[in-house]
């Protein structure tokens, strides 16, 4: 290893995790994994991957390869921690930090002075100073002083996951970074590692405003999704086609308005404002709504069908689009898979559920190829603007009762 080099701990090998662990490994640092799951483990260490992102399976395999890449069930003592664990919310959608508490109670026993632990999951305001708490009370050594505020001789900070799924490895480089040390001496000692691979601009601030910054971030994107699919609603009562208007107005030089679409999905946009709301539930009244309208959108689309399916006696149902978004295979929070379920109990009637990123393993129904769909459906209710679909014939549609909650085919 080279004297630059360092030797990295990283907590958690999922889509943060992992991508980061082995980008790392190939840039030379001796990378140790840690993922509570044993099969995950296994697979890595054999360079193979347990999720889909472009590139990662090469990049995973490589960094595996040059021996800089192994992963294990429990921590080694190493330069650097990062924790990349997720951080759920409860069915009150209260953040639910105990698997980066947990985490922190992993690594405590092999860390030593000088070294630096980093936060990247994204996390509620406070969780970087908790885990400060955490460690002095696991590591009272690596603390001067009595209060866990006092100098201490490790180095702590959070410094935001930002990537955008589907663009992962790009985004690792090229994203701007934000780094809240917990201390000055933190901060600099994070800047300096992120600026060893990263293109980007490294900003630096105190830990709570970076844990606000990437909340806010998640919390942008899901109010003005919100604005798309209110208009939506708006749009589809008077009448007016909802793409065309965003498209005109779009040409005004200050607005820029997103895409409506079934609702809002995936681990993090769905989840993050709730923190904010959770920590100021009185102040925070847009951000709520906005996920009560994003929220409201699944069950507008199921009713959207029931009310297209009347003048059917019994029809069939071809639901294109199980995935959060276009073109990846990830379920998490999915309203396109919300509202599949939702119909297949619903009664209104025979549902054929398409899906080209995924290789089936639903208990309660099965996958149908786009071709058989196309074939037997009366209505076609896109769900995901997956490539796959936008290519469809235009022709095969004639017959059919299209509700296009993406707006593909307008
Ligand atoms: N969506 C719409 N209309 C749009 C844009 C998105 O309905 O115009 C929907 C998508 O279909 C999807 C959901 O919103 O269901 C979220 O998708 P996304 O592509 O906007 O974002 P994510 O969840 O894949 O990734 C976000 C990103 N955050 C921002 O763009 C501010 C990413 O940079 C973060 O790193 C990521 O959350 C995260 O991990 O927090």
């Amino acid at each position: 290893m080279k004297a630059d080099m360092k030797k990295i701990v990283v907590m958690g090998l999922g889509y943060i995790g992992l991508p980061t662990s082995s980008l790392l490994a190939t840039k030379g640092h001796q990378v140790f994994g840690v993922d509570v799951n044993s099969q995950v483990v296994e697979m890595i260490n054999k360079g193979e991957i347990h999720i889909v992102e472009p590139g990662l399976d090469i990049l995973v395999k490589s960094a595996v390869l040059s021996g800089n890449l192994r992963a294990a069930l429990e921590p080694e003592e190493a330069d650097i921690f990062i924790i990349a664990v997720p951080t759920p919310f409860t069915d009150d959608h209260v953040p639910d930090i105990s698997f980066i508490e947990s985490a922190t109670r992993t690594i405590a026993p092999f860390i030593v002075q000088g070294n630096l632990v980093i936060l990247e999951s994204t996390s509620p305001v406070g969780t970087t100073e908790r885990i400060h708490t955490i460690l002095a009370e696991e590591r009272p050594d690596l603390f001067n002083g009595n209060g866990p505020k006092n100098s201490p001789k490790v180095l702590i900070a959070h410094c935001p996951e930002r990537v955008l799924p589907g663009q992962i490895l790009n985004e690792l480089v090229t994203n701007d970074r934000i780094i809240g040390g917990i201390d000055q001496a933190s901060q600099k000692k994070t800047a300096e590692f992120y600026r060893s691979f990263v293109s980007g601009e490294v900003l630096v601030t105190d830990a709570r405003t970076a844990e606000m910054a990437k909340l806010t971030e998640n919390s942008f994107r899901d109010v003005n999704i919100a604005f798309a699919n209110e208009l939506s609603l708006i749009c589809d009562r008077l009448g007016i086609n909802v793409w065309e208007l965003i498209e005109l107005a779009n040409r005004h030089p200050r607005v820029s308005i997103l895409q409506p679409g079934p609702g809002v999905g995936g681990h993090c946009i769905a989840v993050d404002p709730w923190f904010i709301v959770d920590a100021a539930p009185e102040e925070a009244r847009l951000i709520r709504t906005a996920r009560e309208v994003n929220d409201h959108k699944p069950h507008w689309v199921l009713e959207k069908v029931r009310a297209r399916a009347e003048r059917f006696k019994s029809p069939v149902i071809g639901c294109l689009g199980l995935a959060f978004k276009a073109n990846v295979d990830d379920l998490r929070e999915s309203p396109a898979l919300e509202i599949t379920r939702a119909l297949m109990v619903s009664g209104i009637g025979r549902v054929m559920a398409c899906e080209p990123n995924v290789n089936g393993g639903f208990e309660e129904f099965q996958l149908f190829d786009l071709g058989d769909v196309l074939k037997e459906a009366d209505i076609l209710l896109v769900l995901v603007d997956h490539a796959e679909f936008k290519g469809i014939d235009r022709e095969l549609l004639k017959e059919k009762v299209v509700i296009d909650t993406r707006g593909i085919w307008r």
